[in-house]
């Protein structure tokens, strides 16, 4: 051989030093290995163009054509087709507004074939798929009327049969978002046959149709996997926050949720964490699809960090089979059929260990505004997490830093 000679400076060698170079500096502008493999095996994420979106009320004109219901001569035994797969009126992006929402009225107006209680089937067709939505709430008037207006479009074209249930915890006693989506989940079953069950924030909007709220026949489902406030990725693995859904037997199999986390935060590691331990695993839509814009707020009086989340995490292996749906106590305390949705208003009892009162910082500052620079140190105390979640949540803080001395500052407490 001409080329490959012993000396090192041989046009062979320099070559292959070149080579070398060349293929270190196209592994890490490609984003290391994840990012080499996506390019070589050309991934098969759906693409969409976010920069276009529609407005959330497209194509709903045309199911409003078919108000009054014609009864024709066979009256309401008519038999309807099945519902296409997918929805054809389904757009993909569409807008997401975010402020000054209109009036319940306004929102009623546009949606006229919604009917009391917050339900919705469609007319000309035989809906696959039957999902209620149930949504922990207090005291989040503005974000509720924004949700409505959002949601109802939303789910319209996708052509499914549901209804969304505000489950108001009632009193001044610590929030607790677990123990309510309890609630809503056994008032909903109680109603009807529900074949899906949303698990849904009030300020989370999603911005891409094509996410239907339908549920995976095995497996829980996390929905909101790209949020702008995590600049649209999931910000650890075991991450279970904001959207998530599962089938009755799902939720009967990990035994609901846990009812001991009073405040904010853990619950939804715990929830994770259940899942895992009654042997099923979480399922995701791709990132391209999971869209969610998150409407910017403070934290809530009466929902304050959790001091107790860390101890609880620790013991969801103990506590799972004992504490969820199976010890679940509460009293309904009214449900009203609004035009919009359902309102379950209940108690929930009191938290056994309610934040001593004490002149307390102004209330911006008691808790951050990006969470899982919080939740990853949380779950990495205990041990249950992995190095890939560590360097997230390095990226993460080196974000909020920059825009934030506050969150350092809260990070430091947590750590420390
Ligand atoms: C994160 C999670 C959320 C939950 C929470 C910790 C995301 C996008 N969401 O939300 O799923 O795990 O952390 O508990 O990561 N709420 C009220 N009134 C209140 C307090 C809460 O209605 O006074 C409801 C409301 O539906 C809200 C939800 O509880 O969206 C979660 O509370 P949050 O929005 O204050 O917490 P956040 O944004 O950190
Ligand atoms: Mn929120």
């Amino acid at each position: 051989m001409v080329c490959c000679g012993r000396a090192l400076d041989s046009p062979c060698t320099l070559a292959l030093l070149v080579g070398f170079q060349f293929a270190f500096v196209l592994y890490f502008s490609l984003g290391g290995f994840r990012g080499l493999v996506s390019v070589l095996v050309h991934s098969s994420e759906p693409e969409f163009d976010y920069s276009r979106p529609h407005d959330v009320y497209t194509n709903l004109s045309q199911l409003s054509a078919l108000l009054p219901p014609q009864p024709g001569p066979t009256g309401a035994n008519q038999q309807l087709r099945d519902c296409l797969l997918p929805s054809p009126l389904l757009v993909g992006p569409v807008s997401v507004r975010l402020s000054s929402p209109p009036s319940l009225e306004e929102i009623k107006e546009k949606n006229p074939l919604v009917t009391l209680g917050g339900r919705y089937r469609p007319l000309d067709c035989e809906p696959r798929h039957h999902t209620a939505i149930v949504v922990p709430y207090r005291n989040r008037q503005s974000h509720l009327r924004t949700l409505l207006y959002h949601l109802h479009p939303f789910l319209q074209r996708q052509q499914i049969h549901y209804s969304i249930y505000i489950v108001h915890q009632s009193g001044n006693s610590t929030f607790n978002r677990a123990k309510l989506l309890n609630v809503g989940v056994r008032e909903a079953l109680k109603e009807e046959d529900w074949s899906c069950i949303f698990l849904h924030d009030v300020d989370l909007l999603p911005e891409n149709d094509h996410n239907t709220y339908t549920c995976h026949p095995q497996y829980p489902t996390h929905l909101s996997v790209a949020m702008d406030k995590f600049r649209y990725r999931l910000p650890y693995p075991q991450y279970f926050g904001g959207v998530s859904a599962v089938t009755p037997d799902q939720y009967l199999k990990m035994n609901g949720f846990p009812n001991q986390y009073w405040g904010w935060g853990g619950e939804d590691d715990d929830i994770a964490t259940r899942v895992r331990l009654s042997g099923m695993k979480i399922v995701r839509p791709p990132v391209a699809i999971g869209h969610y814009k998150m409407i910017k707020h403070k934290g809530d009086q009466g929902n304050e960090q959790n001091p107790r989340r860390f101890d609880l995490l620790k013991r969801t292996r103990l506590n799972w089979r004992s504490d969820g749906l199976n010890s679940l106590t509460y009293e309904l305390l009214s449900k009203e059929l609004e035009p919009l949705y359902t309102n379950l208003s209940v108690n929930i009892g009191e938290d056994p260990h309610p934040p001593k009162k004490k002149s307390e910082p102004p209330r911006n500052v008691s808790r951050p505004t990006a969470k899982p620079i919080v939740r990853s140190k949380e779950l990495g105390k205990l041990g249950v997490f992995s190095t890939q979640a560590t360097k997230l949540e390095h990226a993460e803080l080196k974000v909020a830093n920059k825009s934030s001395g506050v969150v350092q500052k809260v990070v430091k407490q947590e750590v420390g």
